[in-house]
């Protein structure tokens, strides 16, 4: 299945083992993971902020009861009355130390002169999507999970239809389409017209399962009470299908998918494949899509630990976001390229291990298919390809709210990374972990 070389122009770079992932399935089916049917208390070992003041609780007395008796009552329960919400309707109360919100309550509850006694509950501004495994993507919640925070970036910005990512990659099953089917968690996902490179038809299907993991990253069907949520699940989808059934493609399939998505109305360019031999085709490809104004984010590559070679096209510097990969615990992950050239790092995982202990590798899980192609799990997999879709997702939501040219995009996202390694840029983690509520803050902040 090495389909380029031979009977192309010598320029041409064959990608072997391009699509930057560790191939779960092919090589071990237990970690092509398939969570069981979950419970409501699907979030446990996730994080979770607290659900109520553990100083406080409200209290409301009985109709009648005159303001002397509600004092006196207050006092004898050790606590301090810090606001009454309208005269009589209810009091806010600071509880000793020593004391529990719930025994407080209960205790004020067993009081004759007590209507009510509750927690002072918290609210959240952030949207949090029903999805039953969002719980299991610790990638999109808070920094100290390893995530981008989602959650507060979404109350800032949801995304916009108009704004197009491209998915240069195996495909995407976004549609039914003879022996293809629509993955069950895109249904609600909005798609544009792509191409398929590989079979020069305009049906780029997904007989890999590599992209459809991606476009899954970028902008799975959020909110609809199936599977897991995606980053930018507003905004659209072009999948361009530059790479086969085996994840091989070449630089010209490639260059060609660019211009294709800058020419039909592409913003972003999510790309998680690449070769470590430099190419004119393709570095024209990139700064061409630059030139126009199209955020190209590129996988970095994950051959650390096998020669470290820088990768195309994340290398061509100035026209690319390179991405890195980080795990739950803000590391490096260990498969990812290190250079000059790497500007941010994101959560790619690692299935080594399982850090925030929620009984499986510390993966990006998103639905896709192993083998059969009509039939859709959720699978954990790791890799600077994983990374990608949260930079290029990030872009997607930045320019939703705004933001215009590469350079701003880019801008955005590298002033307000968080940073890790040693300190300013450094050759892991360039800028650092992308933070996606900030960013999506950072012009306003600075006057725009
Ligand atoms: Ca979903
Ligand atoms: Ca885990
Ligand atoms: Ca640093």
């Amino acid at each position: 299945m090495m389909r380029c070389v031979v009977s192309r122009a010598a320029v041409l770079v064959c990608l072997t083992a391009v699509p930057f992932f560790v191939p779960a399935w092919r090589v071990d089916a237990a970690v092509a993971i398939r969570p069981p049917a979950l419970s409501g208390d699907a979030g446990a070992g996730v994080s979770e902020s607290p659900k109520w003041r553990s100083d406080e609780i409200i209290i409301k007395f009985n109709e009648g009861v005159d303001a002397s008796t509600c004092d006196e009552v207050i006092k004898q329960h050790g606590c301090v009355c810090l606001q009454t919400c309208e005269p009589g309707k209810c009091h806010l109360l600071m509880i000793p130390d020593s004391q529990t919100p719930e025994d407080m309550a209960a205790d004020f509850l067993e009081h004759e002169s007590i209507e009510y006694a509750e927690l002072n509950y918290c609210v959240r501004l952030f949207f949090t999507p029903d999805d039953p495994y969002f719980a299991y993507q610790w990638n999109l919640h808070d920094a100290d999970a390893g995530g981008i925070d989602m959650e507060a970036a979404w109350s800032i910005e949801m995304g916009d239809p108009n704004v197009i990512v491209a998915v240069m990659d195996t495909g995407v099953a976004y549609e039914n389409y003879g022996a293809y089917k629509q993955a069950p968690d895109l249904a609600r996902t909005h798609f544009v017209p792509g191409y398929d490179f590989i079979n020069d038809d305009s049906h780029p299907n997904d007989d890999h399962g590599h992209g459809t993991h991606i476009a899954g990253t970028l902008s799975q069907s959020t909110d609809n009470t199936l599977g897991v949520a995606g980053i930018a699940f507003r905004c659209s989808i072009m999948p361009v299908k530059v790479m086969d059934a085996t994840g091989e493609g070449d630089y010209f399939d490639v260059s060609q998918g660019i211009y294709f998505a800058v020419r039909n109305g592409a913003k972003v360019i999510s790309i998680s494949l690449g070769a470590s031999s430099a190419s004119t085709t393709l570095r024209n490809a990139v700064a061409f899509a630059y030139q126009n104004g199209v955020t190209v984010v590129c996988a970095a590559g994950n051959d650390y630990e096998n020669g470290n070679a820088p990768s195309y096209p994340a290398a061509y510097d100035s026209y690319c976001i390179a991405v890195g990969a980080t795990r739950y615990d803000q590391q490096r992950a260990y498969y990812s390229n290190t250079g000059s050239y790497v500007d941010v790092v994101a959560p790619g995982g690692d299935m080594r291990v399982d850090q925030n202990q929620d009984g499986y590798p510390d993966g990006i899980v998103q639905q896709t298919f192993a083998l059969n192609p009509a039939d859709f799990s959720y699978y954990f997999l790791q890799g600077t390809s994983m990374a990608t879709p949260h930079v290029s997702g990030l872009a997607a939501l930045l320019i939703s709210h705004g933001v215009t040219e590469p350079d701003n995009v880019r801008k955005a996202l590298q002033q307000t990374a968080i940073d890790l390694g040693s300190a300013g840029w450094d050759r892991q983690y360039g800028w650092g972990l992308i933070d996606a509520p900030t960013a999506l803050k950072y012009f306003g902040a600075v006057g725009e």
